[in-house]
């Protein structure tokens, strides 16, 4: 058995990946909230763990080793814990190995998503872009909308009840806050991304996904907070 402790902000999108991950699994873990506008994850004490300065950090514990396993990247993360839990027998986020194209497909559309949006619309690149005197709401909702056209044209052509066919990924791990981000910077969702706007219509009823949401969270704060 091991120990799980998920270093997170409520409204990180990165870090509902992970939540979204381990309530799927039944991983019970230790939440530490990490305050990004008080720019918590830059701290000497959260570099040491995570060099990045990002949360989600995971830290996994078992046995005697009472460091702990660092992975400060969401999507490592997220195949960690897939992989740990499907050694154990639980069902896999990704399609299974002898279908090398549909794992392609799945990593295709998580990445989308991590690598070609979060990126650039994080807070540190909002900061930016408003020091150079750009508007950051402007810049992430179209950047959002260009990250969402880009996974509406290939999740068309795979989606069922989820991104891939009808069980949910790592693909959908990364979606669902992908559209909480986008809506919340005015992206028509529904308008315009048929097939997300249905996926995520599924996702939102998920109880792992309920679970993980940003109005859910211990640090969530009081006038956000939802039941
Ligand atoms: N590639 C990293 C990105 C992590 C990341 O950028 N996290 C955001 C929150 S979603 C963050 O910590 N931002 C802090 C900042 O921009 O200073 C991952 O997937 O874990």
């Amino acid at each position: 058995m091991s120990d799980y402790t998920l270093y997170s902000y409520y409204r990180s999108s990165c870090s509902a990946r992970l939540r979204i991950a381990l309530n799927l699994k039944g991983i019970d873990y230790e939440l530490v909230p990490v305050n990004l506008l008080k720019d918590e994850q830059l701290s000497e004490s959260h570099r040491a763990l995570n060099p990045s300065a990002t949360v989600p950090l995971l830290v996994v514990r078992s046995g005697d080793d009472k460091t702990g396993f660092k992975i400060g990247q969401s999507v490592a993360a997220l195949e960690y814990i897939d992989e740990v839990a499907h050694q154990e027998g639980a069902s896999s986020l990704l399609p299974p190995a002898r279908d090398a194209r549909g794992r392609a497909i799945v990593r295709t559309l998580a990445q989308i998503i991590s690598a070609d949006t979060q990126p650039v619309t994080n807070l540190r690149i909002m900061r930016r872009v408003r020091a150079l005197g750009g508007s950051a709401e402007d810049w992430n909702k179209e950047l959002m909308t260009e990250g969402l056209r880009a996974y509406e044209a290939v999740a068309q052509d795979h989606a069922g009840r989820y991104s891939f066919g009808d069980s949910l990924t790592i693909a959908d791990a990364c979606l669902m806050p992908a559209v909480w981000n986008a809506e919340r910077f005015g992206v028509d969702v529904k308008g315009l991304f048929p097939t997300i706007a249905k996926v995520a219509a599924v996702l939102e009823e998920h109880p792992a996904v309920k679970k993980a949401h940003y109005f859910r969270q211990p640090d969530t704060p009081d006038n956000l907070r939802i039941d």
